[in-house]
């Protein structure tokens, strides 16, 4: 963190000496590994399988569970983390949730001991790797609405139907799978290598270039009675593992508006027109304070529902103004660095088109701004307006 920054703003003291060592660990992946190769990694559209493992042995997957192999760590501990992770790249944030937060939290959540022991350690050290296949091509934000279905036969069950924006599922070795049955919405635990499973990357992508997501399709896949998941009945279950998720997205969007900040701080005290650093004039000091308010109760508000969280008291709601100012306010404080930046802000000599890039993706997905608003609204008024 820059240390202008830093000085106009630090929450250090209010975190305890565990938290501040899994951001320092996370600060150090961030910068010695992710940053010096992000830009070209985001050109070249590469994701780097090698950071996998590396990831899995910082402690970094599945870290807030307190499953055997996981480390247990708190809400918090976990929220700086993806702080660090998406202040370098939403991607490598997007990996962490995508395989703890969705996938690994499912199985701990909704899994039989049997699941829980065969995929949740080596999950956590990053030999295995899972996705979660929820969104459907026909729209991610009404789920209900899904096609998905999974039919029995004899003891086994038969899944058909398509998935599409799942993250990781081409490099994926276990897919958790919602599908429709004849006792409503259940989740399958299906090894990618099974007949029938295909995942094809989604390319054209502009924002998350060097991160995966997928098209998949169930073709008549079939995996025994065991594969389901037998704590998970209705909608409930997938939503309650995107509220992890969502809960990351609180605290990384406002890492990837940290970066932009600290890059326009940088600029504005180096660059000079009409005689005088640009940070000199009273229009982009305003810009920059504005950034840093944004940015300060994002980061408070984060923090907020990261306690919360830890005393079981954060609700689906709260989750979503979180998600909802986060991402929204990123973005803004990443256009407006972008302006102090003048056109050099729109090439990759910058991280700032690239984390703004990155955003639209998040502002996108695990519940659209349309969508958190939505359920803002129904929590005041009691009416639901998503139709
Ligand atoms: P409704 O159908 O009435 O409710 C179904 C059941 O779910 C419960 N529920 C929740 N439970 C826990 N946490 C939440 N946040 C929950 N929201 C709803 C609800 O209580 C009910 O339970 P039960 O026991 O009565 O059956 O749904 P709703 O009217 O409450 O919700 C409507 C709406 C629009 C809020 C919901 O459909 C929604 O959240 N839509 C957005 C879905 C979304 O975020 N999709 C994007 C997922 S991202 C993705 O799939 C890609 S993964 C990332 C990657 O792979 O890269």
């Amino acid at each position: 963190m820059s240390s202008r920054l830093h000085e106009a703003f630090s929450i250090d003291h209010l975190l305890t000496d565990e938290e501040l060592a899994w951001r320092e660990k996370a600060r150090a992946f961030a910068t010695e590994r992710i940053l010096p190769t992000a830009e070209q990694d985001f050109e070249d559209k590469y994701f780097r399988t090698e950071f996998v493992a590396e990831l899995g042995a910082l402690g970094f997957l599945g870290m807030h569970l307190k499953d055997d192999g996981c480390a247990g760590a708190g809400a918090v501990s976990y929220g700086l983390v993806c702080h660090e992770l998406e202040a370098a790249d939403s991607g490598w944030r997007t990996f962490v949730s995508v395989q703890g937060s969705l996938a690994m939290s499912a199985i701990s959540k909704f899994g039989f001991d049997e699941q829980k022991s065969t995929w949740l350690p080596a999950m956590a050290r990053g030999e295995k790797i899972g996705c979660f296949a929820l969104t459907e091509p026909t729209g991610g934000s009404d789920p209900a609405a899904m096609d998905t279905t999974a039919r029995r036969v004899g003891d086994d069950w038969v899944i058909a139907g398509r998935k599409r924006w799942i993250g990781l599922a081409a490099i994926a070795d276990i897919a958790v799978v919602w599908a429709n049955t004849d006792e409503g919405v259940r989740g399958f635990l299906v090894p990618t290598s099974t007949a029938g499973f295909t995942a094809t990357k989604i390319d054209g992508k502009l924002s998350m270039r060097s991160s995966i997501q997928c098209d998949v399709v169930l073709d008549d896949v079939r995996v025994p009675g065991e594969a389901i998941l037998p704590g998970a009945h209705g909608l409930s279950g997938p939503f309650s593992c995107l509220n992890e998720a969502r809960y990351g997205i609180v605290w990384g969007a406002m890492g990837a508006a940290r970066s932009c900040i600290e890059v326009a701080i940088d600029r504005s005290t180096s660059r000079e027109v009409f005689g005088k650093p640009i940070g000199a004039t009273q229009l982009i000091q305003a810009k920059l304070a504005d950034m840093l308010v944004e940015y300060e109760k994002g980061v408070l508000l984060a923090l907020h529902l990261g306690r919360l969280k830890e005393n079981g008291a954060l609700t689906p709601t709260q989750i979503s103004v979180g998600k909802l100012n986060s991402v929204r306010e990123a973005l803004a404080i990443a256009r407006e660095a972008r302006t102090i930046l003048g056109g050099d802000g729109i090439t990759s000599e910058f991280p700032v088109m690239r984390h703004m890039a990155n955003l639209e993706s998040v502002r996108t997905y695990e519940g659209t701004d349309e969508i958190h608003t939505l359920v803002l609204g129904r929590a005041l008024t009691g009416l639901a307006a998503f139709a």
